[in-house]
């Protein structure tokens, strides 16, 4: 084929690859969803609905990408996504990666909107960031997941004592505010069940744990915290590629051992 006398600005394009051996953690994270989330009504401190549609919108990406994405982790507006440390998808090029993880999470989330919400409008096209993070070993990989598990606890504890105050008890949000500050755990656990009944241990999985959505092929992934109701699998897998149903979605514990001696043969590869 004859070469334009443009073709030289292709000499100008850079890539980067993401180094051998290494996860590839790429995180989404919905773009200011301060406000997404209020203008769409959701629900305070946990909308049931927006947590099941971002795991929807991630089952997507890990069948359009399998079998490369071996696990995932969610909670509040992000998702992360562990690729395999053998993948050649794109023969690792960062950009492509990230980019097109992003993109096929978005469209999806928008895609499946009215499924998780009825008849309440998508108002305007959602944004997500997308990065790609490398860890080399399985220990930091852990550590990783373990980190964006313990600030979904954490966050979830605070929102759920700060929206008990404001919604059942009327505090302003800043008076509900300096009644926390300088809390620790235990405190906030007494204050939801002295004031409010409320047994924070007996909150859903959902809210409590996230998600992880496992590439199952077999592995017994322990503690089916939640019951996955047929309702649930069929909410799942409903406009969706047969694939979908090799995967196991849990709202189950990452940071203990049990979780990792299940699926470290599956993620390890
Ligand atoms: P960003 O990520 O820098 O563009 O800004 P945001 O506003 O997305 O901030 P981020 O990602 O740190 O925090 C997530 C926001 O999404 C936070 O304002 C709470 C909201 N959000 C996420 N899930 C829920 C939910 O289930 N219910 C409610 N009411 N809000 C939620
Ligand atoms: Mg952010
Ligand atoms: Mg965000
Ligand atoms: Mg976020
Ligand atoms: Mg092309």
């Amino acid at each position: 084929m004859a070469k334009s006398k443009f073709e030289y600005v292709r000499a100008f394009e850079s890539q980067e690859l993401c180094l051998p051996n290494c996860f590839v953690v790429v995180r989404v994270d919905g773009k200011n969803f301060h406000k997404f989330s209020d203008v769409h009504k959701y629900a305070k401190p946990n909308d049931a609905r927006a947590l099941r549609l971002m795991n929807k919108a991630a089952l997507r990406v890990l069948v359009e990408f399998s079998p490369e994405i071996v696990l995932a982790y969610g909670q509040s507006d992000e998702y992360s996504f562990v690729f395999k440390r053998s993948t050649e998808i794109y023969c690792r090029r960062r950009d492509k990666l990230v980019t097109n993880v992003v993109s096929h999470f978005a469209s999806s989330f928008g895609f499946h909107w009215k499924e998780a919400f009825g008849e309440d409008e998508l108002k305007y096209p959602p944004t997500f960031d997308g990065r790609a993070v490398l860890y080399p070993t399985l220990t930091n990989l852990r550590d990783y997941l373990s980190w964006r598990q313990a600030d979904c606890h954490i966050n979830n504890l605070y929102n759920t004592a700060f929206w008990s105050l404001v919604l059942k008890k009327g505090l302003s949000p800043s008076e509900a505010e300096e009644r926390l500050r300088g809390t620790v755990s235990s405190d906030k656990n007494e204050l939801l069940f002295s004031e409010f009944g409320i047994n924070y241990n007996n909150e859903p999985e959902l809210f409590k744990k996230g998600t992880v959505i496992v590439r199952s092929m077999n592995v017994n992934v322990p503690v089916p915290l939640t019951d996955e109701s047929a309702e649930e699998s069929a909410f799942f897998l409903s406009k969706m590629p047969k694939l979908a149903s090799n995967f196991q979605i849990r709202n189950c514990d990452l940071i203990g051992n049990p979780f990792w001696q299940a699926v470290e043969s599956l993620v390890d590869v």
